[in-house]
């Protein structure tokens, strides 16, 4: 079967495992009599450690196991489905590769198996019954992708432009005629129905590059700054039209650009040209769920980063257009709609207005469309667990009101989360248009075992729903943008998010044995940025908005408690540990209170300053939040931290963050980022931006964004006593060696220039617009296929689980606080 080869590369577990178990048979067999002593149940790698552990108590002998190869099994192995006397592991050697075997724990014999045959062992312990009916319901996207190519490398992963393009100038020189395609593309381009690049005339291959080579050497004699208006209408009567560049020379470059890639293949050409052709003029994206606006909505429940990014991503990706469409010489006004839905009751937010000018941009807005039920339109807030019955009206309202604003149909559709990935691939399907998708989180991973345990889960998350929208629009996007690689394919240890969809069950709903292929060249890294003119180094001092620091003085040093913060800093001359997040468990604020707590050595060099929530447990109605904000009074009480900690409530003043950062760095502290899990960390990267020294978790994004000891540091969140340490060791440091913090300082801003702006985002994200709908042509049969696939699957599956989720009568809801 097609999915079972893209899903195990190799056999090379099953065939060596029986040796390895061979040489170390007796130690073995007490090993897996142990795994299987207990019954069925499902062990995670740190559980097989640990009965390893227990099972070989002598430590010499227990070494001398691991180091070969049983010990790089034992440790590849994410996980192991215990069903006696059988041990099913699925065995992760490397990102994105998995074996799956299974043993007799009885005689130690290994069989390969498949990924579905892994998932029946593991659903045995969760739902015998379902493991067993020969017809439930299988998922297999790999079966019927039978013709994207594959990359081969986890290196690779991550950079699905560059090897689509190498594949395109392969495919466009392979085949006779091939280039004819791209002779379509570029007849295609139009601007509201006017023709760019070409039009008709040239109407085959030869015919263009005749013209090319005529208008190359004519435009070659004009100075490099001649207006395009000058030599027009020449153009026209070659059959060429507008979009080529504003003056002689940018004209002469992409003339050049287009010969050379039709003469010869060149990847690096063929993105170049793609870059500069006029292909994007009119893009929208999707954030339905929160409240999305641009004041008094961060710390509202499920508004968190992503409004950030959306609202960021938008001014980006619109100077960068106004940029392109002026260099392609056309005068066209780009037009971005951030789609998302309209809530009557908006708890004085302006999130009840359908139409809303994007601050700092020239033609952006914010569209808002109402959910509507049976009973009309919904007034109140509903949490994006419970967003699901709502999502297909919404796309069909929305894309009548884009075609209405725009006038036009957009060029390329952006989705974001589960529920807007979901709608936009709905409208993209729909209108046959270019599509993105971006997750910021992908729920699967963060609950464990969220997928075997749907039913226990369901009333609360709906991931029936959840969980099916993301297969659904992993499989219908175009291309699919990360912030980082850890987000597609995790690291050494721990499967990416993306990498956890490749296979799963939910028993009594599906088993998925092909969701996504992480080696598919849909995945693409383009990391967000800070707004730089909000967070920009401390160091600037003439920039540095000096009104803001009366306040901030207030807020950091005042003396007494009120409503925004509580505690004091006893010591001012003390740098200060900064940090700032949503209250939620997996931010792990109450984590890192208490090890300050606990260190005293950190405790006499550093105070240490929180923003996050709010401090009175019964203004939350959110189970999560609430229990922070006890355990927080808690360990302030037990650590008797007063003196030493100022706890200070939620801010939604960007601005006056972004001063607040600075005046940390003015006291030579750091920001500590210390969540046990982040999908991205906005906040890291906005500290880095302000000059100040970062530590974060090795949990997630912020492992990747910032390189150990060069540009800052990692924490380990699970191990608070090192953590603590670290940063005690870099503060004693600081004393010692003055100019230690001003070079982390650097290091950590040379970082941000170098992989972390919105310019080099928008750059990449347009290249990938072109380059994708390019490809959907050269591919159509393919995305075809899979798109019959898709509407069966959204039409028996999405639509029923959809219905089961009850729709609020107007009654006020319980918000549930998240990102
Ligand atoms: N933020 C804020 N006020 C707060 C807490 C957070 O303005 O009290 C901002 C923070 O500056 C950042 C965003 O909210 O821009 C949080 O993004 P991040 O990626 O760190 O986490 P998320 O909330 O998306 O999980
Ligand atoms: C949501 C999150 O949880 C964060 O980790 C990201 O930084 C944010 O979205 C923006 O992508």
């Amino acid at each position: 079967m097609a999915s079972e080869q893209v899903l195990k590369r190799s056999d090379i577990i099953a065939e060596s495992m029986p040796d390895a178990l061979k040489q170390s048979r007796y130690h073995m067999k007490r090993c897996f009599a142990s795994f299987v002593a207990m019954g069925k149940r499902l062990m995670k790698r740190q559980h097989t450690m640990e009965e390893v552990e227990k099972s070989i108590e002598d430590k010499h002998e227990r070494s001398k196991v691991l180091e070969g190869l049983l010990g790089y099994i034992l440790n590849s192995t994410q996980e192991a489905a215990v069903v006696p006397p059988y041990v099913a592991l699925a065995v992760r050697p490397n990102p994105g590769f998995w074996e799956f075997v299974k043993v007799n724990a009885n005689d130690l014999t290994v069989d390969s198996i498949s990924a579905s045959e892994y998932l029946k062992f593991k659903e045995t312990i969760f739902d015998e019954n379902w493991a067993n009916d020969e017809n439930a319901l299988e998922i297999d996207f790999g079966a019927i992708d039978f013709s994207t190519p594959r990359m081969t490398l986890p290196s690779s992963i991550g950079n699905g432009a560059n090897f689509i393009s190498t594949f395109m100038t392969s495919r466009l020189h392979g085949k006779c005629g091939s280039e004819k395609l791209l002779l379509e593309y570029l007849q295609a381009l139009n601007h509201h129905g006017e023709n760019l690049i070409i039009n008709a005339n040239l109407d085959t291959v030869a015919k263009l590059q005749d013209a090319l080579v005529k208008a190359e050497l004519f435009v070659s004699a004009f100075p490099k700054d001649t207006p395009y208006q000058n030599f027009e209408q020449r153009f026209k009567d070659w059959g060429f039209e507008k979009g080529w560049g504003n003056t002689a020379e940018r004209v002469k470059e992409t003339i050049r650009l287009l010969s050379e890639v039709l003469q010869a293949p060149d990847p690096a050409k063929l993105e170049l040209l793609f870059s500069r052709l006029p292909t994007i003029f009119n893009v929208v994206i999707f954030s339905p769920h929160g409240y999305f606006g641009q004041s008094d909505v961060l710390g509202l429940p499920d508004t968190g980063g992503q409004v950030v990014y959306i609202l960021d991503q938008v001014r980006s990706l619109e100077e960068e257009l106004l940029l392109r469409i002026k260099q392609q010489g056309l005068v066209v006004k780009p037009q971005i709609l951030v789609v998302t839905r309209l809530i009557p009751d908006a708890r004085g937010t302006k999130c009840d207005q359908e139409l809303e000018p994007i601050v700092n941009t020239k033609h952006s807005h914010i569209l808002r469309v109402p959910f509507k039920t049976q009973d009309g339109v919904l007034r109140q807030w509903v949490s994006r667990f419970d967003i699901y019955p709502y999502l297909e009206r919404f796309a069909e309202d929305a894309t009548a009101k884009i075609l209405e604003h725009m006038e036009r149909k957009p060029d390329l559709i952006i989705g974001n989360y589960s529920d807007g990935n979901l709608v936009a691939s709905l409208m993209a399907s729909k209108l046959g248009i270019t599509q993105a998708t971006i997750a910021h989180a992908l729920e699967k991973t963060k609950y464990e075992d969220s997928g075997a345990k749907w039913k226990e889960l369901e009333t609360k998350y709906h991931f029936s729903c959840q969980f099916t929208a993301d297969i659904i629009s992993m499989n219908a996007t175009d291309f699919i943008i990360t912030s980082t690689y850890q987000e597609i394919a995790g690291s050494k240890d721990r499967p990416g998010q993306y990498e956890s969809h490749e296979a799963f069950s939910m028993p009594g709903l599906y088993r998925v044995v092909s969701g996504i292929n992480v080696f598919d060249p849909k995945f693409n890294i383009a990391a967000p940025g800070a707004d730089q003119s909000v967070y920009f180094p401390y160091s600037e001092r003439q920039s540095r908005i000096t009104s803001f620091h009366p306040a901030i003085e207030e807020l950091l040093y005042s003396k007494e408690d009120n409503n925004e913060h509580i505690g004091y800093l006893a010591d001012r001359k003390k740098p200060i540990i900064f940090s700032m997040a949503r209250l939620d468990t997996v931010k792990n604020i109450s984590g890192l209170t208490e090890w300050y707590g606990k260190n005293k050595r950190l405790r006499s060099l550093v105070n240490l300053v929180i923003v996050a929530g709010f401090f009175d447990p019964t203004k939350s109605k959110d189970r999560e939040e609430i229990a922070e904000i006890k355990k927080m009074h808690a360990l302030i009480e037990k650590y008797q931290l007063k003196g030493q900690i100022r706890w200070i409530a939620a801010q939604t003043d960007r601005y006056r963050n972004g001063e607040l950062y600075r005046c940390i760095a003015d006291t030579k502290g750091a920001f500590v980022q210390p969540a046990l899990y982040e999908a991205f960390g906005l906040t890291v990267i906005e500290a880095m931006n302000c000059g100040l020294p970062a530590f974060a978790t090795n949990q997630g994004g912020p492992a990747e964004i910032i390189i150990d000891g060069i540009s800052g540091f990692h924490i380990d969140p699970n191990n608070g006593d090192e953590s603590s340490n670290k940063i005690a060791d870099f503060f004693e440091k600081c004393k010692t060696d003055a100019e230690y913090w001003n070079r982390m300082s650097k290091a950590g801003l040379q970082r941000i220039y170098e992989c972390y702006t919105w310019k080099i985002y928008a750059n990449k994200v347009l290249n990938m617009g072109a380059i994708y709908g390019f490809w959907r042509q050269l591919n159509k049969e393919q995305k075809l296929a899979k798109q019959r696939y898709i509407h069966m699957f959204y039409n028996l599956q999405f639509r029923n689980l959809a219905s089961n989720v009850p729709i609020p009568s107007d009654v006020p809801q319980q918000p549930t606080r998240a990102a």
